[in-house]
């Protein structure tokens, strides 16, 4: 009976987390307008509209799956077969080969009490360091960079609602008109206030569409770009002494660095001529507030963290940071980006964003998870160099929430990895490629079937909930772990109910940087999300949430933010006389990341039936291409075909590839894994290609 009224709730995809309504119908739900939620007002993406579509049994895994010895096939079984199939293939691997042999991958759509559990069932159960997460194929440069400047790392230091009264916004390298349609409004609304918007991207996108100034420097540049920029603002007089003096440290190297990076240097290097960068530094100086914004395009690279580094420099030399409607912030992807990252499924991390190699915060958690300190492993490897693992020294593999036979570089390779496995399970909601490879297959509820939090782009927190009774033969995500876990000996310390994990996540979060103690399933009810840091106040008044940080002091021990000394250095793989061209990946509006969800919903399949290359018609000349013709592009690591599609929107040394689709289409199979020395983020956004007719097909 309950279960017929209207729920509130939020999108399963994006870092934005629409707010949106569910009717349960005919045995599904409907999606209702929601306009009381204050970051899309109602308004929704054609993903968050259809994403009901996914509920339906005929798309989604109905029941556990597990892999026949005779046939090789895959083969409906019950819970109890599946579970004591996946204890026993972990527990076969600890037993021959130690308990780092054991890996467990996550994602940054798992809700916070989903990634909160499997890091602690990750440390306790298994006792393996080899967790980590698709998170940082997304996030870990920027976060890297705040870490390093502001001593927090929350992707927007305020909320959305700043952006349209600030003066002027660099947005770099985000296609948020498609990756976040509703916050175009945002933007749209900053030019009506009279303020200023420059986009950067190597692509004239609908987002650069809008822009008063577009740049399009060639991919893998932008750091660069940020350097040239900052050199401008020295040499025309425009550094804000005493904000630098008040409130910063390490100004000089960091200028010394700038300073070798003269315009007409970075012209050649970005390809964007002088003038333009002169206007685009004119413009944001101009303005008494300003922002920079930064995306996937200057982040996925093997340099993301020195580049979201060098516009952290740009913020803080012009005073624009640490003050009201001013500052650097990164718009998160995923829709738990921010909160996946916080609560411990990242190979550093405990949760609270605590350091694993931290010794006061080992002590704290291991405190609340009730286990010696002592027994929490040390830090393990990240996404990449994990996958990258199996089969070597990582002999097996539980996967929660990502795809990466679509979504990891050099995918061919890290399929092969993943099929070398001596053990594979996948808890999915759909047969992914990734699922389809595995020894076992959990099917597991959807958004709109349970119940947890998420953490938007703007560090709010916020509550998805039940609107629907989940079908027969489907578990949570928290009940797989349950049952693992005392399959595994741990009969206690794995609860199934969502709010038990939350309270459980708030004292294990007490005192960290991303403190939720004061945060509550009633208050983010009533309040409609609560900012964090929310510490439970010792005088019992309930402490407010923090919409806005760094207004008086960052979050370093002397409360001034860092500059960090940065010059410009080459991507991994230049361009040379074999491989001419440049790849830059990405999306498009109608598909969802690796597509495993999206691509069962037809009329998002109608609107993005498949992969396609985008060129110049230059570059589509020389080659001998026409519109929709199919092309090879070919990198050092493999060849994917898909048809043509020319426009003078892009460079004409770049092609641009969506990576949605797997088959011949897969983006990945050409991209270089080169990783962040610090983040360990791959180089999504750059490698050297050739692009050639495709033979015609047999
Ligand atoms: N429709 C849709 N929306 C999504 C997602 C999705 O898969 N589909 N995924 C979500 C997730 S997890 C994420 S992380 C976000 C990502 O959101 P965005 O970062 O906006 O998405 P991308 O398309 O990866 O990259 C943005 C832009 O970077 C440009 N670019 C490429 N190379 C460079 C470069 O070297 N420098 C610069 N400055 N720009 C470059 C591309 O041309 C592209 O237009 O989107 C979220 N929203
Ligand atoms: N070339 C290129 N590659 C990229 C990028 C790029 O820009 N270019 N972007 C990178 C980025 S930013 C990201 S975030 C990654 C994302 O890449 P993936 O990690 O592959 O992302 P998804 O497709 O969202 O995969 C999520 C999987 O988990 C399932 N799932 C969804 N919700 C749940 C849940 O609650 N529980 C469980 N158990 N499963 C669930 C979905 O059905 C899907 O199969 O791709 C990266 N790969
Ligand atoms: S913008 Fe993102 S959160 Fe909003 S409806 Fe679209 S996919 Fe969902
Ligand atoms: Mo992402």
């Amino acid at each position: 009976m309950s279960e017929a009224v209207t729920t509130p709730t939020h999108c399963p995809y994006c870092a934005l987390q629409c707010g949106m309504n569910l009717r349960p119908a005919d045995g599904s739900v409907e999606v209702v307008d929601r306009p009381d939620f204050p970051v899309n007002r109602g308004a929704l993406c054609g993903k968050g509209r259809t994403a009901p579509a996914v509920l339906s049994s005929r798309v989604r895994l109905t029941g556990p799956l597990v892999r026949c010895p005779d046939t090789g096939a895959l083969k409906s079984a019950t819970w109890e077969e599946a579970l004591a199939a996946v204890a026993e293939g972990l527990r076969r691997t600890r037993a021959d080969h130690g308990p780092d042999a054991v890996g467990v991958f996550g994602g940054g759509g798992l809700t916070n009490e989903k990634a909160y559990t499997l890091g602690k069932f990750a440390r306790v159960v298994l006792a393996t360091s080899q967790i980590d997460y698709n998170g940082r194929f997304c996030m870990s440069s920027a976060a890297a960079a705040h870490q390093r400047a502001f001593g927090l790392d929350r992707g927007l230091p305020f909320p959305m609602e700043d952006i349209p009264r600030t003066g002027c916004v660099i947005l770099v390298g985000s296609n948020l008109a498609e990756t976040m349609p509703p916050a175009l409004r945002y933007l749209t609304e900053l030019k009506a206030n009279g303020g200023k918007l420059i986009v950067i991207d190597p692509r004239r996108t609908r987002t650069a569409e809008q822009a008063d100034l577009h740049l399009a420097p060639r991919p893998g540049t932008d750091l660069a770009l940020a350097l040239g920029l900052l050199h401008l603002v020295v040499s025309e007089g425009r550094v804000d002494e005493e904000f630098v003096r008040d409130r910063t440290e390490g100004w000089e190297a960091a200028r010394a660095g700038a300073m070798a990076h003269w315009p007409e240097l970075v012209e050649r290097i970005t390809g964007v001529p002088v003038p333009q960068l002169r206007d685009a530094m004119r413009m944001f100086c101009d303005a008494e507030t300003g922002m920079v914004l930064t995306a996937r395009g200057p982040e996925q690279q093997s340099k993301g963290t020195d580049t979201v580094g060098a516009w952290i420099n740009l913020c803080l030399a012009t005073g624009r940071a640490g003050r009201p409607l001013s500052g650097y912030g990164c718009l998160t992807g995923q829709g738990n980006g921010q909160g996946g990252r916080e609560h411990g499924q990242k190979a550093d991390q405990l949760p609270g964003y605590r350091k694993l190699d931290d010794p006061a915060a080992r002590a704290h958690v291991a405190g609340v998870w009730g286990v010696d300190p002592a027994s929490l492993p040390g830090p393990g490897r990240s996404a990449y160099e994990l996958l990258d693992a199996l089969g070597g020294d990582v002999k097996s593999l539980l996967l929660m929430g990502s795809n990466p036979v679509v979504s990891a570089p050099r995918a061919a390779h890290i399929e092969g990895r993943l099929r070398s496995l001596d053990f594979l399970a996948v808890a999915d909601v759909v047969l992914s490629e990734t699922a389809e490879l595995a020894d076992v297959v959990l099917p597991v509820t959807q958004w709109a079937e349970e119940t947890g939090t998420t953490t938007n782009l703007e560090g709010r927190v916020l509550l998805r909930q039940r609107a629907i009774t989940p079908p027969d033969g489907i578990r949570t995500d928290l009940e797989v772990l349950h049952g693992l876990a005392r399959l595994l000996g741990h009969e206690k310390g794995f609860p199934t109910d969502p709010e038990e994990v939350f309270d459980e996540l708030r004292r294990a979060s007490a005192g960290g940087p991303a403190d939720y103690s004061g945060i509550s399933y009633r208050r983010i009810r009533e309040e409609n999300g609560v900012f964090w840091p929310c510490p439970e106040p010792a005088d019992g008044a309930a402490h407010p949430g923090t919409p806005r940080l760094f207004l008086d002091r960052f979050a370093t021990p002397d409360g001034r933010a860092r500059f960090v000394p940065v010059v410009h250095r080459a991507a991994a793989e230049e361009t040379d006389a074999d491989y001419p061209v440049v790849l830059t990946t990405g999306r498009v509006v109608a598909q969802y990341q690796s597509g495993a969800q999206t691509r069962r919903v037809a009329e998002l399949n109608a609107a993005a039936p498949g992969a396609f290359v985008e060129l110049h018609p230059r570059l589509a000349e020389r080659i001998g291409v026409g519109e929709g013709e199919r092309v090879a592009v070919v990198s050092r690591r493999g060849r994917a075909v898909a048809p043509a599609r020319i426009t003078t929107a892009i460079r004409p040394d770049t092609v641009f590839m969506p990576f949605h689709w797997a088959g011949e289409g897969r983006a990945n199979t050409l991209t270089n894994p080169a990783l962040d020395p610090v983040s360990r983020m791959p180089e999504f956004k750059t490698c050297a290609v050739r692009v050639e007719p495709a033979s015609p097909r047999p």
